[in-house]
């Protein structure tokens, strides 16, 4: 059993610690085209409305940190996460994941970002691990290593461990300290592998007991497919906290998910006499009084 590492993201005032005896951390997971028409035909008409309120609701809603995904088809990345950045700063100030594939859009991000971002994300391809990591480095970012390589998702958590633990040995050879690798399990639909779920909260708990390190996970991935997603979302967050995960990828405007967050976080010790279950309690009394 390895000790609980701290993972430190900041943005221009604020910082937040991700770390396996505190509650968890959400990263919301809305401002993201590739999931969302509404966002993507908005930001291709060049209205950034939604990127703000976006913001500011994950936020309000229990969000600590906000995954920026800039994936529109035909549009200059770069260009485009800059200006999502700067609406998103204009509104919030929390710290920002870079959820891009795209080597120039995240140096472009990087370059502009005052403050640790996470990187979303490096995996264990040669040619991520060379593109990603120096530019990990350079900006004393903090990374998640989603665990895949050239030879695709393994099958097994076994085998998922050992991509985590090559993720982790390249950053140690460039000198990124093992507390800023944030390893994602790759939680898959399992809508067409039944088993998704089950090798997801297993290499979790693998990469916890091996290494201590943080983990995150997009939790909204698994029900692709299902019908009444928000009831296998939260029992899966809820289980794989349990099993380790400590910041989450989600969507906390969904009350069933912000709910089993917050229950297991509680659960776990994680939550002095019920407070911020009590404090979430009367918000949503309040917000029913209101609507
Ligand atoms: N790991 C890491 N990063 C990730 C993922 C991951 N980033 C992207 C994704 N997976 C996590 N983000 C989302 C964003 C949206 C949805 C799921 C995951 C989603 N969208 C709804 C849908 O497609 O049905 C649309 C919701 C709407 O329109 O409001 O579910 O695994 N590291």
């Amino acid at each position: 059993m390895s000790e609980n590492l701290t993972t430190l993201l900041k943005s221009k005032t604020k910082t937040v610690k991700i770390q396996r005896d505190l509650p968890t951390v959400i990263i919301g997971e809305r401002i993201n085209p590739t999931g969302r028409k509404a966002v993507l035909e908005a930001l291709q008409a060049g209205n950034f409305d939604i990127v703000r309120k976006d913001a500011l609701d994950q936020v309000a809603a229990g969000a600590a940190v906000l995954d920026i995904n800039a994936g529109v088809p035909g549009a200059d990345e770069p260009v485009l996460i800059q200006q999502i950045i700067r609406n998103v700063q204009e509104v919030v100030d929390v710290p920002l994941c870079f959820d891009t594939a795209n080597p120039l859009a995240l140096a472009a991000a990087l370059s502009i970002y005052e403050g640790k971002a996470l990187i979303n994300s490096v995996n264990g391809e040669e040619r991520s691990l060379n593109n990603v990591l120096p530019l990990a480095k350079e900006y004393g970012a903090a990374v998640i290593g989603l665990c895949m390589d050239d030879n695709g998702i393994p099958k097994t958590a076994e085998a998922r461990l050992a991509v985590a633990a090559n993720i982790i040995e390249r950053a140690a050879r460039i000198g990124i300290p093992i507390e800023d690798i944030v390893i994602d399990p790759l939680a898959m639909a399992m809508s067409a592998d039944s088993l998704s779920g089950r090798i997801a909260l297993d290499t979790i708990a693998l990469v916890v007991k091996e290494f201590g390190v943080n983990i995150s996970m997009g939790a909204s991935n698994i029900s692709f497919g299902m019908p009444d997603r928000k009831y296998i979302n939260s029992t899966f967050i809820a289980m794989a906290i349990r099993a380790g995960l400590t910041c989450p990828i989600t969507n906390p405007l969904i009350t069933e998910v912000i709910t089993a967050v917050l229950a297991a976080d509680l659960s776990m010790g994680h939550d002095d006499y019920g407070m911020r279950w009590i404090k979430a309690f009367r918000k949503r009394e309040k917000e029913k009084a209101a609507a």
